[in-house]
């Protein structure tokens, strides 16, 4: 479906219920807010599934949105959302039921009726603001919404994903009438203190390989509870290591609490495609930012990283 069809179907239909990914980021709890704002302008009635892993930080795009647990939708919609595995407890009910995905991950498994996909966009949001602009006007609220998910998705324009078009839809965005600074200043030039002494922790325990240009560091559950640290003070803490001086290719390790390893890599796609490693390791996404679970000890996935890892290169 292209946005101008999405746009007409969502015009056609109602009662909608929109989805979220599991571990949600600013794209999809952004779509999922600018989305249901504007269906409801044009007269929809229109809710979010509730979350239960939203974090203080994104929890006030959704609050007033969310649906009452007796809500009976006629049309899903999820968004930002690639494949099955990514549906949270909640939303399993729809897993055969999404009539509309909203997307912009080439990794996208086809699980719904119709799919609005572009794998050229950076963010999301880029694509629910060409839908939404098609049928609604664009209010300060659905632009801040809408900027949350293109300026996270993009580290405040500043990943390798960031083009031309991504600035211009910001600027639409802004028009909007929005005050970004904020915005800004909450998303990306303010940490938690708990945050900085995990990044402190990040640093001691960081192994470098290639020469400095793959760094690996190891997020323990042993660090997080001696800092306290929720899952706000860790929100994208996967870029933090790719912040280092000649280092192209980053990897998070994260303990979960039940027995597994989430694995992240932030990757100089020239230099290794993150996508094709991950993929190796049961997981996947975009060719610069993938990731993957696995169970097991840090150290057993440890191994299992380095081996991908030199597999895609010499391979
Ligand atoms: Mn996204």
């Amino acid at each position: 479906m292209t946005p101008q069809e999405a746009a007409a179907f969502l015009t056609a239909h109602d009662r909608y219920l929109i989805l979220t990914h599991v571990r949600p980021d600013g794209d999809t709890i952004g779509c999922a807010a600018g989305l249901c704002r504007a269906l409801r302008q044009v007269g929809k009635i229109a809710y979010i599934l509730e979350n239960p892993e939203i974090t203080s930080l994104f929890a006030g795009y959704v609050d007033s949105l969310t649906a009452k647990a007796d809500f009976i939708p006629d049309t899903v919609v999820s968004v930002d959302m690639a494949a099955r595995s990514l549906f949270p407890e909640g939303a399993k009910r729809y897993l055969d039921r999404v009539d509309l995905a909203i997307d912009h991950h080439p990794s996208q498994e086809f699980f719904a009726r119709a799919t609005c996909l572009d794998s050229k966009k950076a963010a999301c949001g880029q694509i629910v603001f060409e839908i939404v602009g098609a049928f609604a006007h664009i209010t300060p609220e659905i632009g801040e919404a809408l900027y949350v998910a293109v300026s996270t998705d993009c580290g405040c324009f500043q990943y390798s994903n960031t083009d031309a078009d991504v600035h211009r839809t910001a600027a639409a965005l802004m028009d909007s009438g929005f005050d970004p600074y904020p915005v800004n200043r909450k998303f990306f030039r303010t940490k938690t203190l708990k945050r900085l002494r995990l990044e402190s922790m990040l640093v001691s325990g960081m192994e470098l390989r290639d020469e400095g240009a793959t760094a690996l560091v190891f997020l323990t559950r042993a660090m997080i509870d001696k800092v306290g640290a929720d899952e706000r003070d860790m929100d994208d803490i996967s870029a933090f290591v790719g912040q280092i001086e000649g280092v192209k290719n980053g990897v998070t390790l994260k303990e979960t609490t039940d027995g597994h390893v989430k694995i992240s890599l932030r990757t100089d796609p020239g230099d290794l495609n993150a996508s094709t490693v991950c993929a190796l390791l049961g997981g996947g996404g975009h060719a610069a930012a993938a990731g993957a679970m696995m169970a097991g000890t840090m150290e057993q996935v440890r191994q299992r990283v380095i081996d991908a890892i030199e597999q895609v290169r010499n391979g």
